[in-house]
């Protein structure tokens, strides 16, 4: 069986991915916080991966890593610098010198968040950062086409939507990715035996899409859920009005924003500048 590394396995999307690839692989899992809980085939260590020695320590011995650690919303640059800029060469360094070939590096819809919503783009788009979260994942997908290029890794780079088991707006109506979606595409990412460099969305197979995902499809993806079934709901739910700049483009709120509120804060004293991994 395959040992996986997941960075930032205590956040959201890792606790689905985790739930989701239990009993297929032995996860590694890693993060600057605590889990709360451990299952039977995982391991945990605790790292900080705006640290090289941690991110050496913990790419130690896997087959592949699946690297979510970072900064995951729109904050302060300092906080997005050393986790998703300084963190993020680190774990690419760390699997180069450790020999760990595949990357899947979870990158965002906010990398591209300034295309309009009435466009629909593939994954041969120029990125169009909506935020400085965003350009940090553009810094991401660049370091992974370095690094297939240069070194002969092999990287996967997933344009993530919105992970969650149902729609929570109008937004993620058009970019939801549900936790069993989320887990194909992965398994994709590691097994797939013909990844050198790859940008795939990570969205379902959502009616309201904004993306033609033909490089996922072409890898053997197929998406189970459409975001559809709910929209009727959310769309009466929805109150009118909202900046006019958010409603136009893909990134919404990331648009306009100087700071979205962080999902999972760090614990307090840790929070200045600190990397989940
Ligand atoms: C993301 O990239 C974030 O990591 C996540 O927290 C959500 O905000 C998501 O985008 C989204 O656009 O809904």
């Amino acid at each position: 069986m395959k040992t996986i590394l997941i960075t930032g396995a205590a956040g959201d999307v890792g606790t689905h991915l985790r739930r989701e690839l239990a009993g297929r692989y032995l996860l590694k899992v890693s993060d600057l916080r605590s889990l709360k809980k451990i299952n039977r085939e995982e391991k945990f260590v605790r790292a900080d991966i705006s640290k090289m020695s941690d991110a050496l320590r913990i790419a130690k011995g896997v087959d592949a890593i699946v690297h979510l650690g970072g900064y995951s919303v729109e904050g302060p640059w300092e906080g997005v610098l050393n986790a998703n800029i300084i963190g993020c060469y680190n774990v690419f360094e760390a699997a180069r010198r450790n020999g760990v070939k595949r990357i899947l590096f979870p990158t965002s819809n906010h990398a591209t968040g300034f295309y309009r919503r009435d466009q629909t783009i593939d994954h041969r788009v120029y990125p169009r950062p909506d935020s400085r979260y965003g350009v940090s994942k553009v810094f991401g997908e660049a370091l992974g086409s370095l690094y297939a290029d240069k070194y002969g890794m092999e990287v996967f780079c997933m344009r993530i939507g919105n992970v969650n088991p149902v729609p929570i707006d109008k937004r993620r109506l058009s970019i939801l990715f549900t936790p069993r979606d989320l887990a194909q595409l992965v398994t994709i990412g590691i097994e797939h035996p013909d990844i050198r460099f790859e940008i795939v969305y990570g969205v379902s197979k959502n009616k309201r899409s904004w993306y033609d995902n033909a490089n996922a499809y072409r890898l053997g993806y197929k998406p189970q859920d459409d975001s559809e079934k709910w929209a009727e709901e959310i769309l009466v739910r929805e109150k009118p009005g909202g900046d006019p700049r958010a409603e136009l483009h893909q990134g919404g709120a990331f648009c306009v924003a100087e700071e979205i509120p962080n999902p999972a804060p760090l614990p307090k004293k840790k929070k200045k500048g600190r990397a989940s991994a």
